[in-house]
């Protein structure tokens, strides 16, 4: 008992929230439009790293196509498949030298068609990644491009003649140099690269290359895929006279370039051009975008996209000094007051999107749970409880429903991410702290939520009988799908658990969100209510225990999923253990 640290919900209810949260109870429940694409769960596929069936070590379409009756079996209604398109894999897809093939590693045509079909007929959605802001240097609209200055094809990207002098200054995410203008000696030109030199911008400007765009989608809507995820989009448009960087972007470059001048009408055409056309789901990755600016993606009357990835919860903790945050007592207020201002943005109008996890990310369990032995298992499931309440499509990343976490690799040849073994070029160069960047990687690189899926206790872990492209965690002896099928009380099991409850439960897809205690530093609790039902959520992210006792009016009811065996009801109130969560009805 003595480590247990008493924090009572009821006191600071009844004092700090008081009124105003009896107000916002008694107020109406946001407007609800209901759609398919609000009520669904997606998973995402990293198919690299999903399963290889060729023995080639990466993974591939037969070997996804062989895992679709366990998608089938979590409960999920979507997958988001990351590029699969032909690509020299610069940056693992994300730079397509063919918008409409499939790229060798992973299969051919058919494969594809056959994957689309298995899905559909299993009652699963697909949605694809679009990769437009940028292609591959090995586009053939690219290759035109650089041939030379009066090409039909120049202006599909942005060029800088030399003889203008140096570009003005842009970063870029991954370069060597962190300039986003590389220098071209065929033509003596410099063309813009946010992101890796392999990865031009296209020009969005030129109506040609956004009627490209335009016919590349329908080329996949029209074989039946179900929607997409746009990559970067708020970035597409350029101001193109290419002015120096307003210096209040200085270090801050991404909001700059989530500002261009024609972002929202090409966004009003496309949707126009081809989205308004088709009945499917849209989910534009907002990096970059301030929260003012954020409904305007996904507001209805607008008539541009449908949901939206912000970065507050993944960038969170990153803040002064990469994972490390400064002073734990606020890490879980500043994180409660994130979702809670998220929730808002979308409280009217549009539609958010709740994820902890994704190809960019670390692991969910090593970076916002914990993955030592004896909490890993509660931890992630506290996670899948939060994920799968929220007023928001749950977008859950491949094997984090088994509780996958990150490798932490020490040596930098284990590394495949351009990202990192570029950033580690660039500081060799300049003689920084490399031992220093590489502690913080083994926490954030990309590649920790890239390791190839844990599918047994076998060989690499059951994902390729050859060598894997990235190595497999040595924890697949413990971790993996084949044992946790067997045990009823595993993540996976939980997290199946947890699906269904949402799927039951339409205040946790359309209910209002009430954040409860904010500065409580150990429980995130709020209530999800609908047409007079209301849930109380309570996740405990912490090794203490922690008490919390509920508002009078509320009545404890039925305990509708608990991740931990004992209860935690005692009285009127909670004592919830290292890291429990649970749903609980509180009245009607
Ligand atoms: O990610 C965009 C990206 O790089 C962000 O994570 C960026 O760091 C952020 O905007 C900073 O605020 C997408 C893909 O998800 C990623 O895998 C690709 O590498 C990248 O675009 C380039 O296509």
């Amino acid at each position: 008992m003595k480590r247990f640290f008493v924090l009572t919900i009821l006191a600071m209810l009844a004092t700090s929230c008081g009124n105003s949260s009896a107000e916002r109870q008694s107020a109406a429940p946001a407007s609800l439009h209901k759609a398919w694409w609000k009520e669904v769960v997606v998973y995402q596929v990293y198919p690299r790293s999903f399963k290889d069936s060729d023995g080639d070590g990466v993974g591939d379409l037969k070997g996804l196509i062989s895992q679709l009756d366990y998608i089938k079996s979590l409960g999920v209604d979507v997958v988001w498949l990351n590029p699969i398109y032909a690509s020299p894999n610069d940056d693992n897809g994300y730079d397509i030298s063919d918008y409409r093939a499939i790229m060798p590693e992973m299969g051919t045509m058919a494969d594809f068609d056959a994957l689309l079909k298995g899905m559909h007929e299993r009652g699963i959605k697909l949605v694809m990644d679009l990769v437009v802001n940028h292609c591959s240097d090995d586009h053939e609209w690219f290759k035109q491009s650089r041939s030379g200055r009066n090409n039909g094809y120049r202006d599909y990207f942005h060029w800088w003649p030399a003889e203008k002098g140096t570009p003005p200054k842009r970063w870029s995410f991954f370069d060597e140099e962190s300039n986003a203008w590389h220098f071209d000696r065929t033509t003596e030109a410099y063309y813009l690269h946010y992101f890796s030199r392999k990865q031009p911008d296209l020009n969005w400007e030129n109506p040609k290359v956004r009627q490209e765009v335009y016919g590349l989608m329908k080329f996949w809507l029209d074989k039946g895929v179900d929607g997409f995820r746009m990559d970067v989009i708020p970035f597409i448009s350029k101001d193109t006279t290419f002015p120096p960087l307003p210096a209040e972007y200085n270090g801050n470059y991404p909001a700059y370039y989530a500002k261009g001048p024609h972002l929202h009408e090409f966004l009003q055409e496309m949707n126009r051009e081809v989205l308004s056309k088709y009945d499917l789901m849209t989910v534009g990755e907002g990096a970059g975008v301030a929260v003012e600016d954020a409904l305007k993606f996904v507001d209805e009357d607008r008539k541009e996209l449908q949901t939206f990835f912000h970065f507050e919860v993944s960038d969170w903790g990153r803040r002064k000094g990469d994972f490390m945050y400064p002073d734990s007592s606020r890490r879980l207020p500043d994180l409660k007051a994130v979702f809670d201002k998220w929730d808002k943005v979308f409280e009217h109008k549009g539609w958010g999107t709740v994820y902890l996890g994704n190809h960019d990310q670390s692991r969910m369990v090593s970076r916002y749970g914990n993955d030592t032995p004896p909490y890993r298992d509660s931890s992630a499931k506290m996670l899948h409880t939060l994920l799968l309440t929220m007023r928001a499509t749950p977008y859950i990343y491949f094997g984090d429903e088994i509780g996958m976490s990150n490798i932490r690799f020490t040596d930098i040849r284990d590394y495949r991410d351009l990202a990192t073994i570029n950033y580690y070029k660039r500081l060799k160069k300049e003689g920084g702290n490399l031992a220093e960047f590489l502690a913080g990687q083994a926490e954030v690189s990309r590649d920790n939520g890239r390791t190839p899926m844990q599918w047994n206790a076998g060989l690499n872990a059951g994902f390729t009988r050859g060598t894997p492209w990235l190595k497999v965690n040595p924890n697949h002896a413990t971790i993996n799908v084949e044992g946790a099928e067997k045990d009823p009380n595993s993540i996976l099991n939980y997290f199946r658990k947890m699906i269904r409850l949402r799927k039951t439960e339409p205040a946790l897809v359309y209910g209002k969100f009430d954040l409860l205690d904010a500065e409580n530093p150990d429980v995130f609790a709020y209530t999800r209510s609908l047409e007079g039902r209301t849930l109380l959520v309570a996740l405990s992210f912490s090794t203490k225990g922690s008490s919390v006792a509920l508002p009078a009016r509320f009545k404890t009811g039925k305990l509708l999923i608990n991740n931990l065996t004992e209860s935690p009801v005692q009285g009127n109130g909670l004592m919830l253990k290292p890291y429990q969560a649970v749903v609980l009805e509180v009245g009607k």
